[in-house]
């Protein structure tokens, strides 16, 4: 993409409206646009970043076994009352009325309506496991909005849903779920810490928050320090190996890790003295395994081994896609701007040309334009006629982890320079091997 025919409406000024930096950065970098409370417009840049969340959420919820659909944002109350959660719900959920006068909302979640279709379609054992899952945009009506995306009355969710004949297998969904969690935020350079939580009035005894540790988060969490140095990486899973997922998840959850919802003192007064921490973060998912709380009154049952009819076992787990480039800008930002982890940059790179209009340079853009794209990686070319200052300025802003440098300087002895965002060091070498560079940088990216 050119700069000059893109459409990036940066701010020079801070917004008033913005108290923490992921949101004052998103509003900044042109990302995103109240267009009401609590409700965005997500501007072509923020869009970006959101589309390749959602796709590193589909691929890892595909490797797992997880299968997508598409349900929709409006929904009928009926199915809301037979689930007893339309008054318990409260004013959180938008409720709207259509022109014959019947009962309509706007979907805070989806269990009673994929139970419903799971009770139409589904009679048989036979069928089971089955986990399907949708990203989907929800509506919360929440009280006090803030933070910008991060708590938004208008958000993307991924939200999944498993049935299963026994509690037992339904635990080992559960499992799976924290797996293929743990694996997608570490995709997105996020280390989120599973930590038990509440369950709030989505029900059930199990329950997991993961959890961004930073200082603007909303949630007070406890932990062991220890836990934040495990790591996934790149070992092997098997989805369908329940002792390796409930390994993992015991691995992961082992250690204290509480949000202020379940904390508890006695018990986190085990924890050796120097490893206890307090400390705020950032709620990016959840998981629940809720027995039969919806398949009971709703009907959703299937024909056992045995021949009789038992109610499934179900969980819901969530994800909170557009919450996250919020998580992901608070964990990676500094003075100057946003600094994205490749997994989830909106270009992999920035071309500054410091000479506009200069043949060779010009020239030269063009050329590594070309080279990088032949390579399946997305250059933003900041062609625009410019002082370099002002590129820098914006490239720092916007935050693509790595920027080539063309000058007629540099190009007099065949060099550019590629430069890193995060640690702001540079380095001159041929365009070809800066492409050859990126090209090796980005393979390691890829799930
Ligand atoms: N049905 C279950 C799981 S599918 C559910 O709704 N879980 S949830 O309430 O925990 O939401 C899932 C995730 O959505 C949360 O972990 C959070 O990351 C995100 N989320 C919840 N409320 C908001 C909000 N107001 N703005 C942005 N993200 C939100």
């Amino acid at each position: 993409m050119r700069l000059s025919r893109y459409f990036l409406p940066v701010l020079k000024e801070d917004p008033s409206e913005a108290s923490i930096a992921s949101h004052r950065l998103m509003l900044r970098a042109g990302m995103i646009k109240q267009a009401a409370a609590g409700i965005y417009s997500w501007l072509p840049l923020g869009f970006k970043v959101l589309k390749r969340i959602e796709q590193i959420v589909h691929e890892e919820q595909q490797r797992a076994g997880h299968i997508p659909m598409l349900m929709p944002t409006l929904q009928s109350a009926d199915l809301w009352r037979e689930s007893g959660r339309y008054d318990d719900y409260g004013d959180e959920m938008l409720r709207i009325k259509d022109r014959h006068g019947r009962d309509m909302l706007y979907g805070p979640t989806n269990e009673e309506l994929i139970t419903d279709i799971f009770r139409a379609h589904v009679n048989s054992y036979k069928d089971l496991p089955l986990t399907l899952y949708h990203i989907q945009w929800k509506f919360r009506d929440e009280v006090r909005p803030r933070f910008g995306v991060m708590r938004g009355r208008e958000f993307l969710m991924k939200d999944g849903y498993n049935f299963d004949l026994t509690k037992e297998d339904a635990l080992h969904a559960y499992n799976r779920h924290l797996v293929s969690y743990i694996r997608s935020y570490e995709r997105m350079g996020l280390q989120a810490i599973p930590m038990r939580a509440d369950s709030g009035p989505i029900g059930g005894d199990d329950t997991h928050e993961f959890l961004v540790l930073a200082e603007t988060g909303e949630s007070e969490v406890f932990y062991d320090s220890a836990v934040t140095d495990i790591r996934l990486g790149a070992r092997d899973i098997d989805y369908d190996d329940v002792a390796q997922c409930r390994g993992v998840m015991e691995e992961f959850t082992a250690l204290y890790a509480r949000t202020d919802e379940t904390h508890d003192e006695t018990v986190f007064a085990q924890v050796p003295q120097d490893r206890r921490r307090s400390a705020r973060g950032i709620e990016v998912g959840q998981i629940f395994y809720f027995g039969t709380k919806y398949s009971d009154p709703m009907g959703a049952s299937v024909v056992g081994p045995d021949g009789t009819r038992t109610p499934v076992h179900m969980g819901s787990h969530g994800i909170g896609v557009s919450r996250l480039l919020g998580a992901i800008i608070e964990a990676n930002h500094d003075e100057r701007g946003i600094i994205w982890p490749e997994g989830v940059t909106p270009f992999h790179v920035g071309i500054v040309n410091l000479k506009q209009g200069d043949d060779q340079a010009d020239a030269a853009c063009d050329m590594l334009y070309s080279a990088l794209v032949a390579k399946g990686l997305e250059p933003l070319y900041d062609d625009r006629e410019e002082r370099a200052g002002g590129k820098f300025a914006t490239m720092d802003l916007i935050g693509l982890p790595w920027r080539i440098t063309v000058g007629p300087r540099g190009l007099k002895t065949g060099v550019v320079e590629l430069t890193s965002r995060r640690t702001g060091e540079s380095v001159e070498m041929t365009p070809e091997a800066a492409v050859a560079r990126l090209a090796e940088i980005y393979a390691q990216t890829q799930g």
